[in-house]
């Protein structure tokens, strides 16, 4: 846990509109999204309605900040360096984190990687129990970092984290193996090694072998439900779990 867990506390039980704020970082390709997706199934939450939801996921794709005319030349051509911190707007992320703090309902955007820029959707999140943000550079900026009850760090190797990178980038963002290499030598791994890496020391728990980790993962989610658990009002001594809490 944070040395200084923001304006959350266990004991201010269900009257508390403060949702548990968690960050997961890591590097690129690192499972970030799975890890969250995991503890998010294991919750049972993924087949409810997004007003109904009690734990939600938010990427920070989403705070890629829109790029100059110039800037987007350069992105085509695989040259424009999305894994340095200039490359968002934690100015916006930080001001929507706040919101969520606050209990409101907001509008996070949606990223398409094909076009390197904000999709004209957004998804709405309502106020939540739990809201995850996954990124690599979400422990970079110090007022957002500041913010979060549970800071998680995903850690899997480097080679593993390319070897995932490759086919991902090809299939599912629209690029060719060279230009991926390229970009990987270029930005990617010393943007890792100079602004990701050494943020893992904020982390509250490291999570090797990212989300094929069950253990940790478990762990976590007995965490979150035990917050859960606490806020939420008993009706007829039930608590809307099965008996392990899953
Ligand atoms: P994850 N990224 C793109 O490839 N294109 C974009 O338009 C915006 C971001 C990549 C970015 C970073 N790097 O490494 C990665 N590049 O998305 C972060 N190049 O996403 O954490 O899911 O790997
Ligand atoms: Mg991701």
């Amino acid at each position: 846990m944070s040395e200084k867990p923001a304006d959350y506390s266990l004991t201010n039980g269900f009257e508390s509109k403060t949702p548990f704020l968690i960050g997961v970082a890591g590097g690129t390709a690192s499972g970030k999204s799975t890890v969250c997706q995991k503890i998010m199934e294991k919750l049972g939450q993924q087949q409810k309605e997004q007003t109904d939801r009690r734990v939600v996921c938010i990427s920070q794709d989403s705070f890629y900040r829109s790029l100059t005319p110039s800037e987007r030349v350069r992105a085509e051509r695989g040259q424009f360096n999305f894994d340095h911190p200039d490359a968002f707007d934690d100015k916006k992320l930080l001001a929507i984190l706040k919101e969520i703090l606050a209990g409101k309902k907001v509008e996070v955007p949606e990223y398409d990687y094909v076009t390197n820029s904000i999709s004209d959707r957004s998804h709405t999140i309502y106020p939540a129990d739990v809201v995850l943000i996954e990124g690599i550079l979400v422990f970079y900026f110090p007022e957002v970092r500041d913010l979060f009850h549970m800071k998680l760090f995903v850690d899997t190797d480097s080679d593993t984290r390319l070897a995932r990178r490759v086919p991902r980038d090809i299939m599912e963002r629209g690029r060719d193996l060279e230009q991926v290499l390229n970009q990987y030598m270029n930005f990617v791994k010393p943007a890792f090694e100079e602004f990701c890496l050494p943020t893992k020391k904020f982390a509250d728990v490291i999570i090797p072998r990212g989300a094929d980790n069950l253990v940790a993962i478990d762990l976590i989610v007995h965490h979150i439900w035990d917050i859960m658990y606490k806020k939420r009002p008993r009706v007829n001594g039930c608590n809307g779990f099965d008996e392990d809490g899953r």
